[in-house]
């Protein structure tokens, strides 16, 4: 087994590495900044080191940093988490260099992700369905172009390869627009991303946001533990997360879940996954492709009674995975809802001290977060403090659980968007379930 683990990241998933960590006997060095001293999981650490000022990119994004971290603490890994430099294929790369264990795929598999085009092609040979498009990079054959989007039909989307998540992409509603929608986003792309290639889609006007999660380790092993429904989202920010997916039936999950595995098993995927599909009149689009633990894992940990990020170790320590797909059975309903400390009406963020927390409890509650009494959030790194997760028998005990769960939460001292979490457990759209990724945004009047 790994002997000693560096979390390169900070707040709830750092903490919820370092349980990982304590059950599985692996000892823990936390890295963190200036900012960031009085965090939870620095003081539960083993061992902790200041790698850098408040600003990331200075800390947290600071690769040789964090590999003087490992080296002086004679690590064996490092856990990138999610977001910061999880998904950085050079990161990768340079610390399986220096000798260290990469929780997470080969340094190639990010690469491959990172360009949505490779993620798309890989796949779709693979057996995954995928968005008709053009299956490619557009090139300068204007003519060409034009036959392909006639072909494909109008509203498309003009894509970036090296965009993903929400950035670079423009949807085109006509012929007339088509030309200069792809010069325009080829030359955001080239200056936000260095990569000026971009692709095209059908755009899907209402889908759901739906992704399975995946596990293969490094004999060949593949599994799925289902899906996610994450379409309750705010310009590109989950707000709202659950497992399994309404709607989506056993046979859909076993067809569309076993293609995942497969094709993880195809290229030799290795770590936790997520494929992302849009979800429209009962079909699955993949769009990409997520090579990192993801912020909402435990809903699906919550229905399958798998500890994700603890496989996410056993495969990185090169041992086979703890269960067998015929092992995974989904039991019940989980959501999860985001707490951020921000404004609940106009979503600015809302750092500070905490002058009084209580936390909620009972039977099928769980709280993923850093939070305690008198901590002060810091004003530098992203709004989200922590996570209430609820499970129960069916989606509508999980909303009830949720509902209580949201009442008896007390942050007191900054501002947090529990209220607006408390007002999506009441609408009664989202409780009759269905609603797709322009939902929330409707809801909220933008
Ligand atoms: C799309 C789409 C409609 N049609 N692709 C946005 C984030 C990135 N992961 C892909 N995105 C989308 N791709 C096609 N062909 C609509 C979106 C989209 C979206 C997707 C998932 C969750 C929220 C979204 C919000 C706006 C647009």
């Amino acid at each position: 087994m790994i002997e000693k683990i560096v979390i390169a990241n900070r707040g709830e998933i750092a903490l919820r590495i370092l349980r990982a960590c304590r059950e599985m006997g692996i000892k823990t060095v936390a890295v963190h900044s200036d900012a960031d001293r009085d965090l939870k999981h620095v003081r539960l650490a083993d061992e902790s080191v200041c790698i850098g000022p408040a600003a990331s990119t200075l800390s947290y994004l600071n690769v040789p940093a964090l590999i003087a971290a490992a080296e002086v603490t004679d690590a064996t890994a490092i856990h990138p988490g999610y977001g910061f430099l999880s998904e950085n294929a050079d990161f990768a790369e340079r610390v399986e260099d220096s000798g260290f264990i990469f929780i997470g795929p080969r340094a190639d598999t990010i690469r491959m992700m990172g360009d949505k085009i490779t993620a798309i092609e890989a796949m779709k040979s693979a057996g995954v369905p995928t968005v008709p498009g053009s299956n490619g990079p557009l090139d300068e054959d204007d003519e060409r172009t034009l036959r392909l989007g006639r072909e494909i039909g109008y509203p498309v989307i003009i894509k970036a390869a090296g965009g993903g998540g929400g950035r670079g992409m423009r949807v085109v509603h006509s012929e007339a627009a088509l030309l200069n929608a792809i010069s325009l986003t080829q030359a955001e792309a080239g200056a936000a991303f260095g990569n000026p290639v971009v692709y095209m889609e059908k755009f899907l006007e209402n889908p759901r946001h739906v992704e399975f999660q995946v596990l293969a380790d490094t004999h060949g092993n593949a599994i799925h533990l289902g899906e996610r429904d994450c379409s309750m989202q705010r310009r590109h920010q989950k707000v709202v997360e659950e497992a399994p997916a309404p709607g989506i039936t056993e046979e859909q999950r076993e067809r569309i879940g076993g293609r995942c595995a497969a094709a993880c098993r195809e290229i030799g995927y290795r770590g936790v996954g997520t494929f992302e599909f849009l979800y429209e009149n009962g079909e699955f689009y993949f769009i990409e492709m997520n090579t990192r633990v993801q912020v909402e894992h435990p809903v699906s940990e919550m229905v399958t009674g798998v500890d994700i990020v603890k496989e996410q170790i056993r495969i990185a320590a090169g041992e086979a995975l703890s269960y067998q797909q015929d092992d995974i059975q989904l039991r019940g309903h989980a959501i999860e809802c985001r707490i951020n400390a921000e404004d609940p009406d106009n979503f600015m963020p809302s750092p500070g001290d905490i002058t009084q927390l209580h936390i909620p409890g009972g039977p099928g509650v769980r709280v993923d977060t850093h939070l305690y009494n008198g901590y002060r959030v810091p004003p530098h790194y992203d709004s989200m403090i922590g996570k209430l997760i609820t499970h129960g028998e069916d989606r509508a005990s999980a909303i009830a659980r949720m509902r209580t769960a949201l009442s008896e939460m007390v942050i007191d001292g900054i501002k947090t968007n529990i209220p607006l979490q408390e007002r999506i457990m009441r609408d009664t759209h989202f409780a009759d379930s269905g609603a797709n990724i322009h939902y929330l945004e409707k809801m909220l009047g933008l």
